[in-house]
């Protein structure tokens, strides 16, 4: 679905007025206060996030799936909604494929289509956790950690391969999220699934090009439900640091245990140098996968704190991947993805307003009141004009869920693909 410039600047026409004057007025007062505005809006706006290919259509769980209608039926039709998604919002600049459920047909028509949609290709996943037609050996029992040597080599050239995939696309990234473990108390010998994973993870590094980076993705626990190889963040920072300089950890914000405080986490990680990327999502008990920030969004605004700490005193940490990780299975996925984009600007506008100066002296100072009235003085701060303003000037809307309905996008979609396309995903 096309949507021409006129159009965008239609739907603004409404509510420009309305935003210049709550834009001014809070510009203003965040200037009083030693805001260098104009700054924090580029950095909003200069922040890409990358939509999960694996997350265009309606998702589901063993008890059901509910389809959407208008679901993507190819890659193609993949990276048309994410490019809608991003001319809308202007932050969804960048795609994450998951190999083998999007493994490009033609590479240079797709990566023009991308192009034309202004799309990167950020980090590519592969799948050991999923048994494809004509495989030669499962991985029931697990891939990189398997006991047979025969599954861990094919799960290795796996990852060559995705690599290989990956690197037609100008990716510059692999993230490697392995189900690998057990359901029940003696099942696995721990130390030598994570020698064998460590062992194999070294030689998936081993053939990566010299500018990749490897993310490590821990999750404590499903598929397996008594342990699971790669559980924590230690336990991917210790197999990241036994692979190289290039190799970091991924942290997904549904894979914790209730009550983990990942804030510190990430902190620790970037002081390390070792924090690769992020899948963002949220969740209530387990790997929901929910809409960001829906549940939790003052933890991801402590997350974010740590990170635009870590992004001014960390240095020794690279440039970070950011990429959504989420399913649907009650909304409109396209809607879904933009409250997420929208949750995590906000997020990231909310930190970037904490006067880290200040809140350093006040903990130096140990006056705590002081430091909670820093940090809840930035959270509190509505910086909705912040983030409209920032798609604004990028050329994107100032509402892209009124915007996407006036669109009759879902509609719209339906005409186009029918109303029983199935993406392929999770
Ligand atoms: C595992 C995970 C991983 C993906 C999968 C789709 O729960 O978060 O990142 O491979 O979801
Ligand atoms: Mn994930």
């Amino acid at each position: 679905m096309n949507i021409q410039k006129q159009q965008l600047e239609d739907l603004n026409k409404h509510d420009l007025q309305n935003h210049k004057s709550h834009f001014d007025f809070l510009a203003q007062s965040l200037s009083k206060s030693g805001t260098e505005v104009d700054g924090l809006i580029t950095k909003l706006a200069d922040f890409q996030v990358a939509i999960p290919s694996w997350a265009l259509g309606a998702g589901g769980t063993r008890f059901g799936r509910f389809s959407y209608g208008g679901e993507p039926a190819s890659l193609e039709q993949k990276i048309e909604d994410i490019g809608l998604i991003h001319r809308l919002t202007q932050t969804a600049g960048a795609v994450s494929l998951h190999i083998p459920w999007d493994v490009p047909n033609d590479y240079n028509s797709i990566k023009e289509l991308a192009a034309n949609h202004k799309i990167k290709f950020d980090a590519v996943n592969s799948n050991t956790f999923q048994d494809q037609k004509n495989q030669k050996v499962s991985y029931k029992y697990g891939s990189l950690s398997n006991t047979s040597s025969a599954v861990r080599e094919q799960a290795i050239a796996h990852n060559k391969e995705v690599i290989e995939i990956g690197d037609k696309l100008g990716s510059k990234a692999l993230t490697v999220w392995l189900a690998d473990g057990s359901s029940f108390p003696g099942q696995n010998n721990f130390q030598t699934a994570l020698t064998h994973t460590q062992n194999s993870l070294i030689s998936i590094y081993e053939d990566m090009p010299t500018d990749w980076k490897l993310y490590i993705e821990y999750k404590p626990y499903e598929p397996n439900f008594y342990s699971t190889v790669i559980q924590d963040w230690g336990t991917s920072l210790m197999l990241a640091n036994g692979c190289g300089e290039r190799a970091y950890t991924l942290v997904d914000l549904g894979h914790h245990l209730p009550n983990t405080n990942i804030e510190q986490i990430v902190s620790v990680l970037m002081l390390k140098g070792k924090l690769g990327g992020f899948h963002f999502n949220d969740s209530k008990y387990g790997d929901d996968d929910l809409t960001v920030g829906s549940i939790k969004p003052y933890a991801l605004f402590l997350i974010f704190n740590e990170l635009v700490y870590g992004m001014q005193n960390n240095p020794q940490n690279p440039e970070l991947g950011w990429m959504i990780d989420a399913s649907h299975n009650v909304k409109d996925p396209l809607e879904d993805l933009i409250q997420s984009l929208e949750a995590i600007q906000e997020a990231y506008a909310k930190a970037l307003l904490i006067d880290q100066d200040a809140l350093r002296s006040a903990q130096e100072a140990n006056d705590v009141t002081l430091c909670q009235e820093i940090m809840q003085g930035a959270y509190r701060t509505d910086v909705r004009p912040l983030v409209r303003e920032a798609r604004l000037r990028s050329g994107g809307v100032l509402n892209p869920i009124e915007a996407y309905r006036k669109l009759e996008v879902r509609k719209n979609l339906i005409n186009e693909r029918g109303s029983k396309t199935v993406a392929t995903g999770l």
